[in-house]
C-alpha cells in the first residue's frame, strides 16, 4: 500500500496565496478587530466599572451606539477571518526546523491568535442567540480571551511588518501565462469583491438589530425591533425570571438616611418625568422607547440623600446576574434616570418589569433592572 504523500507548502498553486492578498484582508480584519476591541472594553468596564475610571451618563444614546458596533464588527469579523486563514494556510505545511526557536514560536502565536479569535467569535456570536450553553462565566472570558487576542496579534504584526510593508501598496499580479497551466479561479480582484460583499452581507443582514430601518432585512438578528409587548422587544420574560405580578400589600421602598415606602398608586401620584431612553441589550439588539416615572435624584431628595448617590437596586426577582444592580453617582444623579412606571403611553407589561424598572442613559441593557421593589443609598 503506497502511503498518502503530505502537501507541501508548494502543493497550493493559487497566486492568490499571497502576501499581499493577505495584507489587504488582514487590514480589514485589523479594522474589525480594533473596533470589537475598543467597544468591547467600554461595554465591559460600564458593566465592572473600576473606581479610579468615572463614566459619564451621556451621551444617552452612546452605548447604544457602542454595543451596535461591537456585535456588528464581530459578525463581520468572521467572513474576514476565514478568508484571512483560507489566504495563508498554505505556510502551515512549510517545513519547520523544531530548532529554529524564532520559526516555531511564531508559529505557536498564530496557532494562539487563531484559535483565540475563532473562539472569540464564537462564544460572542452565541451569546448574541441568548444561549449561553458555557460552564464558565461569560463577559470574564470573553474580555481575558480579547487581551489573549491583542497579546497574540502585537506579536504577529511586529513578526510581520517587513512583509507587510512590503506589500502595504499594490504589487503587480502573475499574468494568467506565468501561471501553472492547471490553476483557475478568481483574480485579486474578484477574491476582494467576494469576501467583502460576504462580509457587507453578514454585516447588512444583522445591524437592523439596532437600526430600525434595516429592521425588515435583520435575518441574522435574534431580536427585531418593534416586535414584543408595547412594541419593544423582551430579554427575559417575567416567567422566566420568575416573577408574577403584585397583590394589594405591595410597597416599593428606598432606604437611605431616611426610609421611605410607597403603594403603587401613591408612586403614581409623584411627580411625573418623560425620558426618550433606548433599551440597548449587550447582546446587540438596541430600540429607543419612550419612558415615564419618577427621577432617581427626587427619591433622593425625598429620603434625604444627595444627588450623586450610589444606589443599590433591588428586584423583586430573587438571585441570579439580575437580582440587583448598581447606579454609580453620575447616573442617579441624572435627571434622565428613572424609576419608570411606564412605557409607549401605557402602564408597563409585566414583561418590561412592571410595575417598576430602572431606566437611566448610555447603559447596558443588563442593568435596565426590571420588577423593581427597593432602592437603597449605598454608604
Ligand atoms: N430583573 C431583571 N431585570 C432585567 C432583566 C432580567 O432578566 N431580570 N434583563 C435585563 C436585560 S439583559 C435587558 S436587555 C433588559 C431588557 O428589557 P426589556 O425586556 O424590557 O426589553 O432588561 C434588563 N433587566
Ligand atoms: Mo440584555
Amino acid at each position: 500500500m503506497k502511503l498518502p504523500v503530505l502537501p507541501t507548502e508548494k502543493s497550493f498553486q493559487s497566486p492568490l496565496h499571497h502576501p499581499r492578498v493577505a495584507t489587504v484582508i488582514g487590514r480589514w480584519l485589523g479594522t474589525a478587530v480594533v473596533i470589537c476591541f475598543l467597544t468591547g472594553l467600554y461595554s465591559h468596564f460600564l458593566q465592572d466599572t473600576p473606581s479610579w475610571l468615572p463614566i459619564p451618563s451621556r451621551p444617552a444614546h452612546l452605548y447604544r451606539v457602542t454595543q451596535g458596533l461591537h456585535v456588528l464588527s464581530g459578525i463581520v469579523a468572521v467572513p474576514l477571518l476565514l478568508a484571512k486563514v483560507w489566504t495563508v494556510y498554505p505556510k502551515l505545511f512549510a517545513k519547520l526546523n523544531p530548532k529554529a526557536i524564532g520559526p516555531t514560536l511564531e508559529r505557536l502565536s498564530i496557532l494562539v491568535l487563531v484559535s483565540a479569535m475563532a473562539l472569540e467569535l464564537l462564544i460572542g456570536f452565541v451569546n448574541t442567540l441568548q444561549w449561553y450553553p458555557w460552564p464558565f462565566p461569560f463577559r470574564q472570558t470573553h474580555y481575558a480571551l480579547a487581551w489573549i487576542i491583542v497579546g497574540a496579534l502585537a506579536v504577529h504584526l511586529a513578526v510581520k511588518l517587513p512583509l507587510i510593508r512590503a506589500n502595504w501598496r499594490r504589487t503587480p499580479e502573475p499574468t494568467p501565462e506565468s501561471l501553472p497551466a492547471n490553476t483557475t479561479g478568481l483574480t485579486r480582484r474578484g477574491l476582494f469583491r467576494t469576501v467583502a460583499g460576504a462580509a457587507t452581507l453578514v454585516g447588512l443582514t444583522t445591524v437592523g438589530q439596532s437600526a430600525s430601518p434595516l429592521g425588515a432585512i435583520a435575518v441574522l438578528a435574534p431580536r427585531k425591533p418593534g416586535i414584543g409587548p408595547q412594541g419593544l422587544p423582551v430579554n427575559r420574560t417575567a416567567e422566566a425570571a420568575g416573577v408574577s405580578g403584585i397583590d394589594a400589600t405591595w410597597r416599593f421602598t428606598i432606604a437611605g438616611p431616611k426610609q421611605l415606602s410607597f403603594t403603587l398608586d401613591q408612586l403614581n401620584a409623584l411627580p411625573q418625568h418623560r425620558s426618550d431612553l433606548p433599551i440597548a441589550c449587550v447582546e446587540g439588539w438596541s430600540q429607543g422607547a419612550r419612558w415615564e416615572g419618577i427621577r432617581i435624584r427626587d427619591l433622593l431628595q425625598a429620603v434625604g440623600a444627595a444627588p450623586h448617590s450610589r444606589v443599590r437596586v433591588v428586584s423583586m426577582e430573587k438571585g441570579g446576574f439580575y437580582g440587583t444592580s448598581e447606579l454609580p453617582e453620575e447616573f442617579a444623579a441624572d435627571p434622565l434616570t428613572l424609576l419608570a412606571l411606564r412605557l409607549n403611553g401605557s402602564e408597563l407589561a409585566l414583561d418590561h418589569g412592571f410595575p417598576a424598572r430602572i431606566i437611566a442613559p448610555n447603559r447596558p441593557g443588563v442593568l435596565q433592572t426590571k420588577w423593581v421593589h427597593r432602592l437603597e443609598v449605598v454608604a
